[in-house]
């Protein structure tokens, strides 16, 4: 018989912790890891913010002069957004959702583990860039060409940016993978009414994610090329236009801050109604709302560039979308008073950090709403009202929550209470040192003090304002240091916490504290009546109630462990290091990555097939996890062309393009696009005849399409090297963008080869089943999409410019 622990951590020889750490697939470990390395990063960009505050609390301080506080500053930035606040909503994502919706993990539980190493080792990158002179100039914007080799030559700033590569594929594989999970794993009775607030804040932010994180990969990958290749879309001497890294940087960066923000808007609605005693008002604007936030962030990211554009009719057009944000959001701000309004209100920590976030974001929000006043933001651009502005949002509104957040599942994920009197001291330092730390810096900005100086001259009556200002920073450290000591502490202390201690409503709270491996020991109920399952159930004498069913252990499967996605981030990261450092260790890393890749796809993910397609079956959409998540992943990858696209279209319609004298022949475009055309058909009809059972089918045309790409590439190749013998692309504007675009398409090329090699080889194995046969149709549903991007190329790259 099997047990319930099937093929995982904690199976019938136990593991040590280090490899459970290592293999783990289980949401909630995962979760934790995520949280944990958060808050060490937090901790870091703490430092480096005392270290900030203490070189300008007064002026001609020796503490960070030049290029090192630049460097402190950009480390800063970068770690609090990158690596702290950014990925510890995913932590709490990881932990949280699949409990809130009544399920056993995440939709794809290795890709899960994944991301959470390609995020430790993109951390690790960036701080591994000081080592090779850091990134100094460029702040965690990056503007080109601050970021250039001319004047950031040191190889840093390309490890900063390989690092970010890491850090945003790991986001977009976790918002494909909360996406997914949403939609298929809700349990029985869970209709989209009766979702949690948290997981429409999770999906909203997903949605931001996968389809504007590439945003962020296109502008740093095109720095990237400008500082290694040689190839450039901004270098002006060549018609480049650096305010093109901007719009794509801000395209990204701008609904990046609701990405750093709406997960805990989720967290807000779901703290104020549980120590309010009220449901939640208006549950279906606070959802709408959220995806409205989502919607119109995409559509405001020129407000960080109005002094850059210079064209006023743009001006005020993103005048007018920033402002419309404050719409969405005020929505939400009134929605939460009136969840309190005549509640009975318990004030603790939990509670009181979320009335502070609800005071403090909703003045970060105003001042924001000022910046969209374009005149004004003419004189505030660069200057510390903006800097007060955005750690009003960041910490007043997000962190202000992570800490809500912690008190109030910390007896979920432990067993254990947080100290609440330490809790208060933490509120209060936190509350006042907030308002002592960045009050002052918005007088600053009014004084006309800019951001970015490491230091200034006294009697511009700037001194006491910086003075208050650092010491309110102290207040601030003081209540981390509290609130670490108090983790400890709490951490030694008993277990007191028992199911369900705060009363609260969502699934978590019908598990164990902290929640057995499998999470759910019984049938849940399937009566949904709103979206707060277990008053519900209350109510109707279903929970608790006699009739709840005892799970059997056969009916309980959870995903094999797995060693290979650390593997694999692992190879990733040698394989990136090897770019910086050059040698061996890029083709070590290489050969790593694809080996775990390789044995990865062979690995069963379940103790067997039937219990495999079972699971497969178990969901609320008729697509499979995999295949659900293969769908969004591609969303992203076409937002990745779309992006592109754009700022080729951006670079053509700026009339600067002058076109080679040897312009890359149609003919052999056209020639490759029957290839490829051709290979989408027969891709199509290896999966089809591996549906129908026909093997022989399958494989031939999977050999087939194997083929048709190996032509594909070779055509590109010729076509490469009779473009490159009378040109040089580095010279010239269109053949830059020629290369990007060409090669991105082509590196996919590749990257749907080794796919299909790998379904290959399955094939002649044996693997697959007419039912079971993920490995062959995510690599088509690729090649699907490698296609169509294949034809855009070849209408804007090829033909387009015949045209203008
Ligand atoms: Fe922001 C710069 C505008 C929200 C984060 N923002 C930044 C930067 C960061 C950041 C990190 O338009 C600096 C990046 C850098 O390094 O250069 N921001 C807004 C607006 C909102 C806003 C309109 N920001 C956020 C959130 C963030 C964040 C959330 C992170 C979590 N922000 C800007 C602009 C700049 C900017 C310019 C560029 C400045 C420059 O020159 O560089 C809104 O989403 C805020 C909406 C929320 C509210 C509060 C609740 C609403 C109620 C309804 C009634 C209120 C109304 C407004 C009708 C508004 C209660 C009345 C208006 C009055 C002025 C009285
Ligand atoms: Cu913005």
């Amino acid at each position: 018989m099997s047990s319930i622990t099937v093929g995982t951590s904690s199976g019938a020889k136990a593991k040590p912790w280090w490899l459970d750490l290592l293999t783990t697939v289980d949401h909630k470990k995962i979760g934790i890891m995520y949280i944990v390395t958060s808050f060490v990063f937090f901790a870091i960009g703490g430092i480096e913010a005392l270290l900030i505050r203490l070189q300008l609390s007064r002026p001609g301080m020796n503490v960070l002069v030049g290029d090192f506080y630049n460097q402190i500053l950009s480390l800063h930035g970068s770690t609090m957004q990158f690596l702290f606040i950014i990925p510890i909503a995913v932590g709490f994502g990881n932990y949280l959702l699949p409990l809130m919706i009544g399920a056993r993990d995440m939709a794809l539980p290795r890709m899960n583990a994944f991301g959470y190493w390609m995020y430790l080792f993109g951390g690790l990158l960036i701080y591994a860039s000081p080592l090779f002179g850091g990134i100094i100039e460029g702040g965690w914007v990056a503007y080109f060409p601050f970021s250039n080799s001319e004047y950031q030559p040191s190889a840093g700033m390309d490890t900063w940016i390989l690092g970010l590569q890491l850090i945003g594929f790991s986001s977009i594989f976790g918002g494909v993978n909360f996406i997914a999970t949403s939609i298929n794993l809700r349990a029985p009775g869970m209709g989209w009414r009766q979702f949690p607030m948290f997981g429409w804040a999770l999906l909203a932010t997903s949605f931001l994610t996968v389809l504007a994180t590439p945003g962020i990969t296109a502008a740093t990958m095109l720095t990237y090329l400008d500082r290694v290749v040689g190839i450039s879309w901004y270098n002006p001497a060549i018609g480049g236009d650096p305010i093109l890294y901007q719009h794509l940087f801000w395209f990204y960066s701008h609904p990046a801050v609701y990405i750093m923000v709406l997960p805990w808007f989720g967290i807000v609605s779901e703290i104020l109604p549980t120590f309010s005693r009220k449901p939640i008002f208006g549950y279906t604007a606070l959802a709408g709302a959220t995806m409205g936030i989502a919607f119109v962030s995409f559509l405001v990211w020129a407000h960080h560039m109005f002094t850059a554009m210079g064209s006023p009719l743009l001006n005020s057009i993103f005048a007018f979308t920033t402002m419309l944000v404050a719409v969405p959001t005020g929505v939400k701000i009134f929605n939460w008073l009136a969840t309190i309004w005549r509640g009975k209100l318990t004030f603790n920590t939990a509670m009181m950090m979320t009335l502070g976030f609800i005071f403090l974001f909703t003045i970060g929000g105003i001042t924001g709403v000022a910046l969209a006043v374009v005149p004004f933001d003419w004189q505030m651009q660069d200057s510390y009202w903006v800097v007060a502005h955005f750690h009003n949002v960041l910490i007043g509104g997000s962190i202000f929550i992570v800490m809500a957040g912690i008190f109030y599942w910390f007896p979920k994920m432990s067993g254990r209470f947080l100290n609440e009197r330490l809790g208060k001291w933490l509120f209060w330092l936190w509350f006042v040192g907030f308002n002592v730390t960045y009050m002052p810096q918005y007088v600053l900005g009014l004084l006309g003090m800019p951001r970015r100086i490491y230091t200034y001259q006294a009697g511009l009556g700037w001194e006491v304002w910086n003075m208050i200002s650092s010491i309110g920073s102290l207040m601030l450290a003081a209540g981390f240091l509290l609130f670490v000591y108090n983790i400890v502490i709490s951490l030694r202390g008993p277990k007191t916490a028992g199911a369900n201690p705060w009363d609260g409503y969502t699934l978590e709270w019908a598990t164990a504290s902290p929640p057995a491996e499998h999470n759910f020991d019984v049938e849940l109920p399937t009566e949904f009546k709103s979206e707060r399952p277990l008053y519900g159930w209350k109510k109707l004498g279903l929970w608790p109630g006699k009739d709840i069913k005892k799970l059997e252990p056969s009916q309980i499967h959870l995903p094999n462990a797995s060693l290979w996605p650390f593997v694999a981030s692992l190879g990733l990261t040698v394989f990136l290091a090897g770019l910086v450092l050059k040698g061996p260790l890029l083709w070590a890393g290489l050969a790593i990555a694809l080996y775990a890749v390789v044995t990865w796809a062979m690995e069963p993910a379940f103790e067997s097939d039937e219990i495999e397609l079972e699971v497969a079956h178990h969901n609320r959409s008729k697509i499979n996890n995999g295949m659900l998540g293969t769908y969004w992943f591609l969303g992203s990858e076409a937002s990745l062309f779309l992006i592109l696209f754009s700022g080729y279209f951006y670079l053509l319609l700026t009339g600067r393009m002058v076109f080679p004298e040897e312009m890359p022949s149609i003919q052999l475009a056209l020639l490759n696009t029957l290839f490829l055309v051709s290979s989408s058909f027969t891709a199509h009809f290896a999966h089809h005849g591996l549906a129908h059972n026909r093997r022989k089918t399958f494989l031939g045309l999977l050999g087939a399409t194997l083929g048709l790409a190996t032509v594909f590439l070779a055509v590109t190749g010729i076509e490469w090297r009779a473009l490159l013998i009378n040109e040089d692309p580095a010279q010239n504007l269109y053949l830059s963008a020629f290369f990007t675009i060409t090669g991105l398409h082509a590196l996919h090329v590749i990257v749907g080869v080794i796919m299909f090699l790998i379904a290959f080889v399955r094939g002649l194995r044996g693997h697959f089943t007419p039912k079971l046969h993920n490995g062959v149709e995510v690599p088509v549903a690729y090649w699907h999409l490698v296609d169509v991007v294949w034809i855009f190329v070849l209408l804007i790259v090829y033909v387009a410019p015949r045209f203008v």
